[in-house]
């Protein structure tokens, strides 16, 4: 038995020292390893049937030439690998980089409607939101607008067949009223929002589009607050100094109320489509909430007063990034998305 074994070694280790590719490998493995009919298999079974005495020095002998020819086979393996075609089809290498995954990313609007909720989170101010479809109360009459008056004509309405007389609501102001009746005073709130208006768009006019209201009420709140605050937002939004203008503006629902205009950032003031050839671009109108509002909010007006304005967000995204179309914000088209 012993120079039987000593033959096996001799064939394997000549057998391996032949082999050309993976596939001549895999047959020469098995004819020795398979566990059914491998040669090497077969000899380690027959080792165990011999004799007591025999036994220490043939299963040493079998287990050495195992260790052998099983070197002799791992060698033959890193050597054929280096060129043998079938190794090389299944080479993965793990240093390819692989395709990312396309994650998208955050519309400019709501990026910057990020930025301004930090702002006015800082400021003291909570975050608020309000129904997109609004009663003809809250989006009107709470805001002292009954149905004949004539400010109605200043928001073309997307009005809704129904019962109750519903709105695509044309402005966030509604939520003043609704956060009032809500919390009470004081009270510091912002709220961004989606909103609609039967419109004939243009350059700067969207059917949809942002606003962020914002609302202070409390204890002696004047004129300086109001501006002090649009102050902050917009050097925190802007982060240099752009030129703004206040002049008087009227809204039924505050009085004294202002228009804060921008000097338009597309063409540096000196007139186009954007500002309509003005050189400036109504952007935050504001004023001190009028005591009906605050009447129909449910607050002591000889108590409390507040300041409330109304920016319009996608117009502040356009002068932020020089954008000259404001339907371009909504068109879905990634060549624009992807610049932001
Ligand atoms: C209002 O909507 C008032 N609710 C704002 C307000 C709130 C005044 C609180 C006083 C106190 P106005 O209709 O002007 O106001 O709209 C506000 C801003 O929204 C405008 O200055 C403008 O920046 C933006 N805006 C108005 N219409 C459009 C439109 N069609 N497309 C894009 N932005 C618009």
């Amino acid at each position: 038995m012993e120079l039987n074994i000593k033959k096996i070694k001799e064939q394997a280790l000549k057998e391996i020292e032949e082999i050309k590719n993976s596939q001549d490998w895999e047959d020469i493995r098995n004819k020795y390893f398979s566990r059914k009919s491998g040669e090497l298999s077969k000899l380690l079974k027959d080792v165990k049937e011999v004799s007591s005495d025999l036994k220490p020095k043939l299963g040493a002998l079998a287990n050495e030439i195992k260790s052998d020819i099983t070197n002799a086979l791992d060698k033959k393996k890193s050597e054929i690998s280096q060129d043998d075609p079938k190794v090389e089809k299944d080479f993965i290498d793990v240093t390819l980089e692989v395709e990312k995954y396309k994650l998208g990313h955050l519309h400019p609007v709501t990026q910057v409607q990020t930025e301004l909720e930090e702002i006015f989170k800082s400021l003291g101010f909570v975050i608020l939101d309000g129904p997109e479809i609004e009663s003809d109360y809250y989006n009107f009459e709470t805001l002292n607008i009954p149905d004949w008056h004539p400010a109605r004509d200043m928001q073309d309405t997307f009005f809704i067949e129904a019962k109750d007389k519903l709105v695509l609501r044309t402005h966030t102001s509604p939520v003043q009223v609704r956060a009032m009746q809500k919390y009470g005073a004081p009270l510091r709130c912002v709220v961004p929002g989606r909103v609609f208006r039967n419109e004939a768009t243009d350059a700067s006019h969207d059917h949809t589009f942002y606003q962020l209201e914002g609302l202070m009420i409390g204890e002696n709140i004047s004129i300086t607050n109001l501006v002090a605050v649009m102050k902050e937002l917009l050097s925190g939004i802007f982060k240099r100094e752009v030129t703004v203008r206040l002049r008087p503006g009227y809204f039924p629902f505050v009085e004294p109320g202002f228009e804060l205009d921008i000097k338009c950032l597309i063409c540096a003031g000196k007139g186009c489509s954007v500002c309509k050839q003005t050189g400036w671009l109504e952007l935050l109108p504001c004023g001190m909430v009028h005591p009906n509002v605050l009447k129909y909010s449910g607050i002591d007006s000889k108590k409390y007063n507040g300041f409330a304005f109304g920016l319009g967000l996608t117009r502040l995204v356009m002068m932020k990034y020089g954008i000259d179309d404001i339907r371009l914000l909504q068109s879905g088209d990634m060549r624009f998305l992807n610049q932001f």
